[in-house]
């Protein structure tokens, strides 16, 4: 019998299930989703499950389970089951469906860090973690920026220069798998039961992180080296593993683009620093593209904003506004907003 404790199974979630679900029912954690079918962790073991034609039709794709999530299932067979609920998620981490305006999809959930991963070579690009920062932080679950094979040559005060805004918010981490003392560093900042998702584009070197926290092989890594040429794509499913003593990781593919699904877009000036400086606008609705006594643009001419994160930050604000308006709204605002930018570009000489 497995102890569902050290997936994270606690009183809260044990509620929930007396609450909603019939005794005959037993419960289980997502560890593997593939293309129609789930590896679902259970008292009894590992279970493939299925879902039931209600949930399959009567959700959108966004509720369906993912890995992480908390399932209510039926057995059928010694280990197969069909999977017909799910508790309510907590902690999800979203990001935008590629290809639609505002259709989300679940990464993982039950999730209490994620690690950002992004490689000391050409991968590396603040911009970028900025991004996954905002949508992570807007879930209130914790972020860690990962910046792993340490070992190849790059220029480190450089990069801490790049990355001072981010690094006063949430911890960095400068890893590589082929130096022990950085993994276990690493490892000391998991704490025992916690569940830890790792995103980022393909050939970073997430899984190959996962398995040297785990000690152990278990997923599949690129064999291409860094010399030769990235990875391509080598996990294609979110897994989750047990990590001995200590917490719970997801391994994710690598994604070529990270689409904001958020609805609030007032959490990003906090993350880029921003907040502090809006508080002496002279408007308290102030976007910050113009208004007469803003702190913010003051900021940016005197130097004491960099004008690259400014940027950042309107672009990532556009695109959470966009995501969470109605259509109609869309048209309407999209005009003006794209003039108000090109102009401000132009008067802060931002190219
Ligand atoms: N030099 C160096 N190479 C590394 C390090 N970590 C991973 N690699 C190599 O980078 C390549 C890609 O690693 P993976 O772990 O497969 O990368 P991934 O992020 O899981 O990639 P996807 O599954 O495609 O998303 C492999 O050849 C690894 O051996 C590191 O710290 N230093
Ligand atoms: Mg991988
Ligand atoms: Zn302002």
């Amino acid at each position: 019998m497995i102890n569902l404790d050290i997936y994270g199974w606690n009183d809260k979630l044990d509620q929930l299930k007396q609450q909603s679900t019939p005794k005959s029912l037993h419960h289980g954690r997502i560890a593997v989703v593939h293309r129609t079918c789930y590896d679902v962790i259970s008292e009894n073991g590992l279970l493939h499950c299925e879902l039931t034609g209600n949930m399959v039709f009567g959700r959108p794709d966004y509720e369906l389970p993912c890995v992480g999530d908390w399932v209510i299932f039926q057995t059928f067979e010694e280990n197969r089951g069909i999977i017909v609920d799910i508790l309510p998620r907590e902690r999800t981490l979203y990001r935008k469906k590629s290809g639609t305006i505002s259709d989300k999809q679940a990464i993982a959930s039950y999730v209490d860090k994620a690690f950002i991963v992004q490689s000391l070579d050409d991968n590396f690009n603040v911009r970028r973690a900025e991004r996954f920062i905002a949508q992570i932080l807007e879930e209130n679950i914790n972020a860690a920026l990962i910046l792993n094979k340490a070992d190849i040559i790059f220029d480190r005060s450089k990069i801490e220069e790049q990355i001072k805004h981010i690094a006063c918010k949430i911890p960095v981490f400068f890893t590589s798998i082929h130096d022990r003392q950085t993994i276990i560093l690493l490892r000391n900042s998991i704490v025992e039961g916690e569940t830890v998702v790792f995103v980022g584009s393909s050939g970073v070197g997430k899984s190959s992180l996962v398995n040297a926290l785990c000690e152990e092989p278990l997923l599949r890594t690129s064999d291409i080296s860094i010399s030769t040429g990235k990875g391509r794509h080598t996990s294609t499913r979110r897994e989750m593993v047990l990590m001995k003593n200590s917490g719970i990781l997801i391994d994710t593919p690598g994604v070529r683009e990270f689409g904001l699904a958020i609805n609030d877009a007032d959490s990003l000036a906090a993350i880029l620093d921003i907040s502090d400086l809006a508080k002496s606008c002279r408007f308290k609705d102030c976007e910050h593209t113009g208004e007469p006594d803003c702190a913010v643009l003051k900021a940016v001419d005197n130097g004491i904003l960099d004008p690259d994160v400014y940027e950042s930050y309107l672009k990532l604000q556009r695109e959470a506004w966009h995501f969470s308006a109605t259509e109609h709204e869309r048209r309407k605002r999209e005009k003006s907003f794209s003039k108000i930018v090109t102009q401000v570009k132009k008067n802060k000489g931002i190219s």
